[in-house]
This record gives structure tokens, C-alpha cells and sequence, in this order.
């Protein structure tokens, strides 16, 4: 918004010509988000103690998570508020991408609050049914994917890391691909919600790397001298990771351990759903493997152990995802958290370096 209104007047006072740069609005767009999430964090931390709207905690999990019983959740909605308002105020409004974003954040924000509502507020402790919960997740994918791919006449060509020349072009078959991609991205930041910052934490490092991606995709010039897909308009999609970026920081204030507050399933899975949308939107899908390279493991100890557990009756994990695997093995929470986002840092910089290594 700010950049309609202000812009405006760059011919009369020069110094307004700054917003036209992404880099500049991006900055800000995370210290925006930042400040909203810090300012607005204990007054919602506050209401929602108030509302009892506090964890309950599963029995079969590691005992050291009975103590967290009654924490306060779905702080995700101080992410999503953060987000929104950062990005109305910096980002360009005429981009669709920028509303395709925004909408993968509310659908499935909605979703995340659905089921939180339906667990912590109608204390139904299931919450949703993991098949609606599914079922409504691919929806909401396929709508971002079909108007991609049916409004923005979006190619269907593969990029690859690491191979330049090599573009296949999947045709009908990529529109499932990138449903697969995002509703995974979902779900996989949903699982490793597990520890206290274990997910706000990479998930920031996952904004940064895709607030780079988006700005070189979106810049001709980079974009050729990377020799990645160029995508006009991608580079306004920087404004809204720099935002997600701020926000996980400014939640990261109250998120991490020992934690005053969880994300719940309202933060989770629209923090993945975005980075999903984004790396569809980037055509950097195989990229988001890497980047989230830590989400994929997390996810990927999940499946491995359901099913050794199917066909063997045997666990691979003392207990899945990997979090709780250490967590059983002796190492204490805040060791494992920082061990992960460790991971998640180095994943992050080897995945930019597959953008000049081609
Ligand atoms: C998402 N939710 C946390 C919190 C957070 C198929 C199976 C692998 C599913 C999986 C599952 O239930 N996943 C749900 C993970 C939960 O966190 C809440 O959920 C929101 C995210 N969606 O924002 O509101 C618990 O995580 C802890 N937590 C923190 N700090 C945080 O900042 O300590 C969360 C955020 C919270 C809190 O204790 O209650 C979760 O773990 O449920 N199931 C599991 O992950 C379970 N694993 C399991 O059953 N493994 C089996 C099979 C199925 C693979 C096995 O290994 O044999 C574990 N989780 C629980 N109990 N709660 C272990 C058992």
C-alpha cells in the first residue's frame, strides 16, 4: 500500500523513488513484522491463557512433555497477523503472485484453525480428521495451482538443481506434482512443530533462502547469469518471505525454549503451505527438498518408521519424528532444537550454492 501511495510522489521529492526497490520494502517488510509480533506477542499470549486455549499434552510422548501441559497455542495467529500486515503495507498490490501468497496463507491458516479450534476451544482433541484435514489442504493446493497454471498460463517445465540444460516438461502431470508439493511443505513443518522453536526457527531460515530465490527469479539479469528460470514478477514475492522472516523472529521471541506459547496447527501449516506456494510460484520445487531439507527429514523419519513398524512390527527411531528419537536418546530439548536449525542453516546455504552451481 505504502508503495501505491507514496511512490506516487518520487517526481516531486526524489528521496519517495525508494520504494520502488524491492530490496528496500523487503527490509522493512521485516522489520515490520518483527516489531508486530513482538509488540503484539504478550498481550496474545495473555488472551489466550485467559481463554484456556492451552495444550494438552499425549500421554505416549516423551514424559518430558507433560510438563507443557496447558501452554498456550495457536500463537500462529500472531505470525499470520504479522505477515499479512507487513505485506499489505510493502508489497506491490497489483502482483497476483503476491495474492496467490497471501491467499495459501489464509486457506490454510484456515485450516490450522479449524483444527485448533475444534481441539482447544470445542475441546474435541482430535481436532479435524486427518482425511478432511488432508482432504481440504489438496483443495486449497489445487485452486493455487490450477489459477497458476489456468489464469497465469504458468509453463510446466521442470528446473532441476545443478543442471542447467535439463527442463522436462511434465505437461498435466506437474499440476499433481505441485499439489504434492505444497500440501508435503504442510504438513512436513506441521510434524516438526514438535520442540519449542524447532519449526519457527527453520522455517525463517527457509524465508531468507526463498526471499533470495524469489528477488534473482524475479530479475532478469540475475536470472540469466544464474541461467535459472526467469519469472516476471516473482521478485515481489521477496517483500512477503522478508515478512515471514520477521515474524518467525519476532514469535521466535516467545516460541522458544522453555516456550510461552506454540504455533499450533493455525501457524504450521500455513507457514508450510506458503513456502510450498512459493517454490511452485519460483519453479524451484526439487530446490524446496534442500532448503527444507530438515522438514523432509523429519517427515521422512515419520514414514520410515510407520512403515517398518507395518512390516515389521519394528521401530528404525526410539520414536518418530527424529526430534523425539534424540529427545529419548538423552539429549536435552534446547540441544536438539539448536542441532536442527543448525542443520536447517546448512541445508539453506548448500541450496543457494546449487544456484550457481549449474
Ligand atoms: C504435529 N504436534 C506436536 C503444538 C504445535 C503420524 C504421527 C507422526 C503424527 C504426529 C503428530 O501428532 N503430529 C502433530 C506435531 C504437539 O505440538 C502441537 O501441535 C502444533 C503443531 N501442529 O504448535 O500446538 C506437541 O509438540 C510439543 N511442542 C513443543 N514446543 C513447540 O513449540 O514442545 C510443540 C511446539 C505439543 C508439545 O508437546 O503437545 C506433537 O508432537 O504432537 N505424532 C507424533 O509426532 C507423535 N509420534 C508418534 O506417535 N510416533 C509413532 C508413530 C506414529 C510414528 C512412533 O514413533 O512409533 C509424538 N507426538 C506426541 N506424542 N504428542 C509422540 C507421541
Amino acid at each position: 500500500m505504502l508503495y501505491h501511495l507514496l511512490y506516487a510522489f518520487h517526481a516531486d521529492h526524489p528521496f519517495f523513488n525508494v520504494f520502488r526497490y524491492i530490496t528496500f520494502r523487503t527490509s522493512y517488510a521485516v522489520l515490520t513484522a518483527f516489531v508486530i509480533c513482538f509488540a503484539i506477542g504478550p498481550r496474545a499470549i495473555r488472551r489466550l491463557r485467559q481463554s484456556q486455549i492451552g495444550q494438552q499434552i499425549r500421554k505416549d510422548g516423551p514424559p518430558s512433555h507433560l510438563s507443557k501441559a496447558g501452554t498456550p497455542t495457536m500463537g500462529g495467529l500472531i505470525i499470520l497477523m504479522a505477515v499479512l500486515a507487513a505485506a499489505l503495507l510493502w508489497a506491490d498490490l497489483r502482483s497476483p503472485y503476491v495474492w496467490l501468497l497471501l491467499f495459501s496463507l489464509a486457506a490454510f491458516g484456515w485450516i490450522g484453525f479449524a483444527d485448533d479450534y475444534l481441539k482447544f476451544v470445542k475441546k474435541h482433541s482430535a481436532g479435524l480428521r486427518p482425511r478432511y484435514k488432508l482432504l481440504t489442504q489438496t483443495a486449497v493446493a489445487a485452486v493455487i495451482v490450477g489459477i497458476l497454471y489456468g489464469a497465469l498460463n504458468y509453463s510446466t517445465q521442470l528446473s532441476l538443481p545443478f543442471f542447467k540444460n535439463i527442463h522436462p516438461d511434465l505437461r498435466w502431470v506437474y499440476l499433481p506434482f505441485a499439489v504434492l508439493v505444497i500440501v508435503g511443505a504442510s504438513n512436513a513443518v506441521n510434524l516438526t512443530d514438535g520442540l519449542d522453536g524447532l519449526a519457527t526457527g527453520p522455517v525463517a531460515v527457509a524465508a531468507v533462502a526463498y526471499t533470495i530465490v524469489t528477488y534473482v527469479t524475479g530479475h532478469r539479469v540475475f536470472a540469466d547469469y544464474l541461467l535459472i528460470p526467469y519469472v516476471d514478477g516473482a521478485g515481489e514475492l521477496a517483500v512477503i518471505c522478508g515478512a515471514l522472516f520477521g515474524a518467525c523472529l519476532g514469535f521466535l521471541w516467545f516460541n522458544s525454549y522453555p516456550a510461552s506459547v506454540f504455533m499450533g496447527d493455525v501457524g504450521s501449516l500455513p507457514l508450510g503451505g506458503m513456502l510450498g506456494t512459493v517454490a511452485v510460484i519460483t519453479k524451484h520445487e526439487f530446490l524446496l527438498l534442500l532448503v527444507g531439507g530438515l522438514f523432509v527429514l523429519e517427515a521422512l523419519s515419520v514414514i520410515l518408521q510407520v512403515a517398518s513398524f507395518k512390516m515389521r512390527a519394528k521401530r528404525i527411531f526410539l520414536m518418530a519424528p527424529l526430534h523425539h528419537h534424540f529427545e529419548l536418546k538423552g539429549w536435552a530439548e534446547p540441544k536438539v532444537v539448536i542441532r536442527f536449525w543448525i542443520i536447517a542453516i546448512v541445508m539453506a546455504l548448500l541450496s543457494l550454492s546449487t544456484l550457481k552451481l549449474r
